[in-house]
């Protein structure tokens, strides 16, 4: 028995490399996370007026680091990590070429470096670089081109590392061509191709708009338009967040339970209706914005409320599972399985708290996407409030928590200690009750984000719960809390590396009980839903464009849509056509003569 467990080979025994690359991107996530909490904790402290270590001209430096290295960094350099294990692991074959790997792992990188210390320069006054433009960096706000260049880098750095699990998944196709795509598979590449169309017009927008803005080659760009083009890829980036999460709650999730996933086929059709919905709802991002007409918005709004149908197929699949998982072990009754469940364990107690706070965040997420109550909470701190409970725990909790049940198959060692492991995942989720509770509540008051003096003190608020002062108070003990969170999971990683290597940490993964062969085919059929979304982002977005384009110009009012420095050029060109055209009259007027 025990021969056998120990003959059983991890993640790390049987592929070496791969294993190295997770870990590689593993700790780029966790570097930009222990920053990124870093300016949280300080720009907390600082509108909430208890500490103020930076002068108020500087929030906006910390503000965008924070969004940068916690939504662009942290999240994608962990789900790069996780999707490369996933591909290896699910079709348990290696990587074609690791050394495009480690190109596309160095792209992204190089990227985030370059977009940090445009970002980091802004503290510096001697520097003449700066790029306060928050992590929705559309116009009129500008940054130094490094910025954008380093954006641009790190997406491409992105799309490299799809085609990287694209070709293993072609490679193991023709080793396998009768097999179904293995669950963890179908996810990575359903949520790659729905990345390909969303950052498609993000960098669009930086390649063709805001770097020539920035490097002065144009004079000014259509505000609307950047925007718009931000958006169509803003919304589809919180699935990108959320469908790597989804990933370890479907598959993972139940085995720590004791169980096993509920059902194959409708994880696939979840994945197949993230790829076909993310996209053509952007707009519901901009209800506010002048210059789209209220019919576009509606239709966002329409379709925004389609997509909750995935996430509550996904609660059922999930709870459904984990119900299972308990029932295994023993449990019985309505609700008495819940006592069944390994609560002890943190990457369980983890993604749990981090699905439970994912259910709040859907309810307040409800009110952003209705037109008419958006209008009460729009650019308030409710905003953040919400999306500290979806990609700020329901994502971030959940990669934090996989950390503990992924980390030993990948390096041999045991985390250094569960204990430190469950306080944090409890405290994070402690914390971001506080803090975003309170965030949603100063919202309704009408308190606005984004701002380093929320002058709000010394008025008068009716409120059902506590006034503005008190509401603070919970916002810099849960961001506090937040951070003490981030340092105890760090600390405790940083301890599990010095861990000596062990063995028998090997962990697999259970077939689902309805498994894939219950599912129709056509669920497999990539093409075909890559079809259909690219269809649905026309119908969404063609008008939509097309009418902020004959508004305000390609390049802003008054521009006319082609760039200030062709003018000469398209003016000389126009006037040799029409010489020439002139000379090809002439021309032909002598020839009929001649014909004559
Ligand atoms: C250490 C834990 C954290 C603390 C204390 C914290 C605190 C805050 C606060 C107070 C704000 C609002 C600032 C304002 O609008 O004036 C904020 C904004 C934000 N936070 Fe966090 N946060 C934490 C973790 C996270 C995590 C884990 C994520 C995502 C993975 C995240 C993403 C964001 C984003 C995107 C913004 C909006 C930035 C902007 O408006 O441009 N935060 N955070
Ligand atoms: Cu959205």
């Amino acid at each position: 028995m025990s021969e056998a467990i120990e003959a059983e080979q991890s993640f790390v025994d049987k592929f070496p490399d791969e294993a190295r690359i997770v870990r590689s991107s593993f700790l780029g996530s966790f570097l930009a996370l222990i920053l990124g909490a870093i300016f949280g904790i300080i720009q907390t402290l600082h509108r909430t007026d208890v500490a103020r270590i930076i002068p108020s001209t500087d929030y906006y430096t910390v503000l965008t680091a924070h969004g940068v290295f916690l939504v662009i960094s942290f999240t994608v350099f962990f789900l790069v990590g996780l999707f490369t294990w996933a591909i290896v692991r699910s079709l348990d074959r290696p990587l074609v070429n690791t050394k495009i790997t480690w190109t596309w792992y160095l792209i992204m990188s190089g990227g985030m470096t370059m977009t940090g210390i445009s970002i980091l320069a802004g503290f510096v006054d001697s520097i003449d670089m700066s790029a306060d433009v928050l992590y929705t960096f559309y116009a009129p706000l500008q940054a130094h081109p490094l910025f954008y260049t380093g954006l641009a880098v790190f997406i491409v750095g992105s799309w490299i590392a799809g085609a990287d699990w694209f070709r293993t998944f072609l490679a193991w196709r023709r080793e396998h061509p009768d097999e179904r795509i293995p669950l963890q598979t179908f996810m990575v590449l359903t949520t790659m191709a729905m990345w390909y169309i969303a950052s498609s017009a993000v960098a669009a927008s930086v390649l063709l708009f805001l770097l020539p803005w920035s490097l002065g080659f144009i004079d000014q760009v259509n505000p609307t338009l950047t925007r718009t083009l931000f958006w169509f890829f803003g919304h589809p980036v919180v699935y990108f967040w959320l469908m790597p999460a989804y990933m370890l709650w479907y598959t993972v999730l139940p085995k720590i339970a004791g169980g096993r996933l509920f059902s194959d086929p409708l994880a696939r059709v979840v994945f197949v209706l993230f790829l076909l919905l993310s996209t053509p709802v952007g707009i519901h991002h901009q209800y506010l914005d002048p210059g789209i007409a209220e019919g576009f918005k509606f239709i966002s709004m329409t379709n925004t409320m389609f997509l909750l149908l995935p996430s509550l197929l996904t609660a059922f699949t999930v709870v459904a599972s984990v119900e299972y998982g308990a029932r295994q072990r023993g449990g019985s009754g309505l609700l008495g399985w819940l006592t069944d469940l390994p609560w002890r364990k943190p990457e369980f107690t983890g993604m749990m708290l981090a699905g439970l706070m994912f259910a709040a965040g859907g309810f307040s997420g409800m009110v952003n996407a209705g037109m008419n109550i958006n209008y009460m909470i729009h650019n308030t701190i409710w905003v953040p409030g919400h999306f500290h409970l979806t990609v700020g725990t329901a994502v971030a909790l959940t990669f934090m928590a996989a950390t503990y049940w992924i980390w030993p198959q990948i390096s041999n060692k045991p985390i250094y200690s569960r204990t430190i492991g469950l306080v944090q995942v409890v405290v994070w989720f402690i914390g971001m009750a506080l803090m975003s509770n309170a965030m949603h509540a100063q919202g309704i008051m009408g308190v606005p984000r984004r701002t380093a003096e929320p002058e709000y003190s010394g008025f008068d608020y009716a409120t059902m719960f506590g006034g503005f002062e008190e509401l603070n108070i919970q916002i810099a003990i849960g961001g506090t809390l937040l951070f003490v969170s981030t340092i105890l999971f760090i600390g405790n990683l940083l301890l599990t590396m010095g861990n000596p290597k062990v063995s028998g940490l090997a962990e697999s993964l259970p077939p689902a009980l309805s498994g894939p062969t219950d599912s129709p085919e056509v669920l497999d059929n990539l093409r075909l839903w890559v079809g259909i979304a690219l269809t649905l982002v026309v119908l969404a977005y063609a008008l939509p464009i097309a009418a902020i384009i004959n508004r305000g110009g390609l390049l802003g009012p008054g521009v006319g849509t082609y760039p200030v420095w062709l003018t000469p050029l398209f003016d000389a060109l126009a006037n040799s056509a029409t010489i020439a055209i002139g000379a090809v009259g002439d021309a032909s007027a002598a020839l009929v003569e001649v014909v004559k």
